[in-house]
């Protein structure tokens, strides 16, 4: 199949982009590059060092003799999107190409409405361009299980039954998002799901958990098509920051008292996840939820597995419980399913030790990289940055959206 990456160039897209390239699908790796602008304004980096787009497909065809194109794009530019799905008339995309920090969506207005302006008109226009161009195309759409919060009841795939007064239906499951960038998300599903209805579309929205791991097969084949691995407050994800800290010997950061419980999936098997959806596509008009994740752990329990782990070693680990700096439940109720990539053949990774002693391995290598201060949280739910973090690139992005919103009207 002709597949169109977007996102290409972040922790999930460029391990996805040689996953399927390697399967034999005919790739196109799109990106705007604007993380690697996000990173400087936040202070941060990719614990291993990231070679450039141009560098990575190139070494790519080398080690692989295959070939991923490679594309700049702004998906806030309407015009470029429609171009873009014009030329390669894809039978699917995969987007990746959000703003996906919880954190930074927290930070002040600005960033809340650079998040969401990014994400939920980025959409916008892949689906105008989908609809334009290549409505067969199947779209299967990053979304995330903090889209329907944690409730107390149990979390379907996308849709829940309901009686209501005598009457049955099948209805969009609940959403109680704890973040902006959550909540952009689930303004995408609603955008999407009503393209489906009104356009007939096809779309698979991959409600995924919290990914850890450092790479795939296909990055660890040479050192330029390695991904970025994030450990800092805004960008690493709770347990590859467990593994950067352990590595040096910094207390584990767990946020209150620690019962916060989430789905959680290894990279490996994110890739696997994408590839399964785009096999199995669904029918014209057809909006279809995944849950993609294959475990549920409370952060006291992946807390654990990382000090169990380094104890193997004779090495002590501290479990530190911070004020928690985000609005959540710490104590409650979860049980989400998650049957239907399991159905078409996904054969998940459960978290083992090793894979955690590999983790801090990694990170053990690239140590003179870390900048321990970026272990504590810099952004809180109720009041926002501590005044670290520089402003989003304000007039570039406001313009980018008028000029978005316009030709979409
Ligand atoms: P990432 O930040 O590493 O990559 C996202 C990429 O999208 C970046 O390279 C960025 O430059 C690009 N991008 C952002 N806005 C764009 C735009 N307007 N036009 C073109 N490119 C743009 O993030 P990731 O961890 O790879 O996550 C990828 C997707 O998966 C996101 O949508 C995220 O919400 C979702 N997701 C991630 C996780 C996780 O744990 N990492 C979990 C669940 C869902
Ligand atoms: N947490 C800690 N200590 C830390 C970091 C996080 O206790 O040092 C806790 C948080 O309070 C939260 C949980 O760990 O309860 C998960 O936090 P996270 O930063 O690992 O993940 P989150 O902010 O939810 O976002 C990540 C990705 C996002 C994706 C989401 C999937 O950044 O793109 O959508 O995971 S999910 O959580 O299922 O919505």
């Amino acid at each position: 199949m002709r597949v169109v990456v977007l996102g290409a160039d972040g922790y999930l897209g460029w391990p996805t982009a040689m996953h399927l390239s390697a399967q034999g699908h005919d790739v196109v790796a799109a990106d705007n590059l604007i993380r690697r602008r996000w990173d400087t304004l936040c202070g941060t980096q990719s614990l291993v060092p990231l070679a450039g787009m141009k560098r990575r497909v190139s070494r790519w065809k080398e080690v692989s003799g295959k070939e991923i194109a490679w594309e700049r794009l702004d998906l806030m530019s309407l015009p470029d999107t429609s171009a873009l799905i014009a030329q390669y008339r894809p039978d699917a995309v995969v987007h990746f190409a959000e703003q996906r920090s919880a954190p930074y969506s927290m930070i002040s207005g600005a960033h809340a409405v650079e998040t969401q302006v990014n994400n939920v008109v980025g959409t916008l226009n892949l689906l105008f361009a989908l609809r334009e161009s290549a409505p067969d195309c199947h779209l299967v759409k990053l979304g995330t299980m903090g889209e329907y919060g944690t409730p107390n009841i149990d979390i379907e795939e996308g849709f829940i039954d309901i009686e209501h007064n005598g009457r049955k239906d099948r209805l969009p499951y609940p959403k109680q998002a704890g973040s902006f960038y959550h909540l952009s998300k689930v303004h995408d599903s609603n955008n999407i799901m009503f393209t489906c209805r009104a356009w007939g579309l096809r779309a698979t929205d991959l409600n995924q958990g919290v990914v850890y791991g450092s790479g795939t097969p296909e990055t660890d084949l040479h050192s330029e098509l390695r991904t970025r691995f994030d450990y800092d407050d805004i960008w690493g994800t709770v347990l590859n920051r467990f593994c950067a800290q352990a590595a040096l010997g910094h207390p584990l950061t767990v946020y209150g008292s620690g019962g916060q419980t989430r789905g959680f999936l290894d990279i490996r098997d994110t890739v696997r996840c994408i590839e399964l959806a785009i096999l199995n596509q669904p029918d014209r008009g057809e909006f279809r939820v995944f849950n993609q994740f294959t475990e549920q752990f409370s952060i006291n329990q992946l807390a654990d597995r990382v000090q169990a782990a380094r104890r193997l070693h004779g090495l002590e680990t501290a479990i530190e419980h911070l004020p928690n700096p985000r609005a959540e439940m710490e104590e409650h109720y979860y049980n989400a399913k998650h049957q239907h990539l399991l159905d078409i053949g996904l054969v998940p990774h459960s978290l083992e030790d090793s894979l955690i002693d590999r983790l801090i391995g990694m990170v053990e290598r690239h140590k003179g990289r870390i900048k321990p201060e970026l272990f504590a949280p810099r952004v809180d739910w109720r009041f926002g940055g501590n005044g670290n973090i520089k402003p989003p690139t304000k007039s570039l992005r406001k313009v980018a959206a008028l000029r978005s919103a316009s030709s979409v009207c």
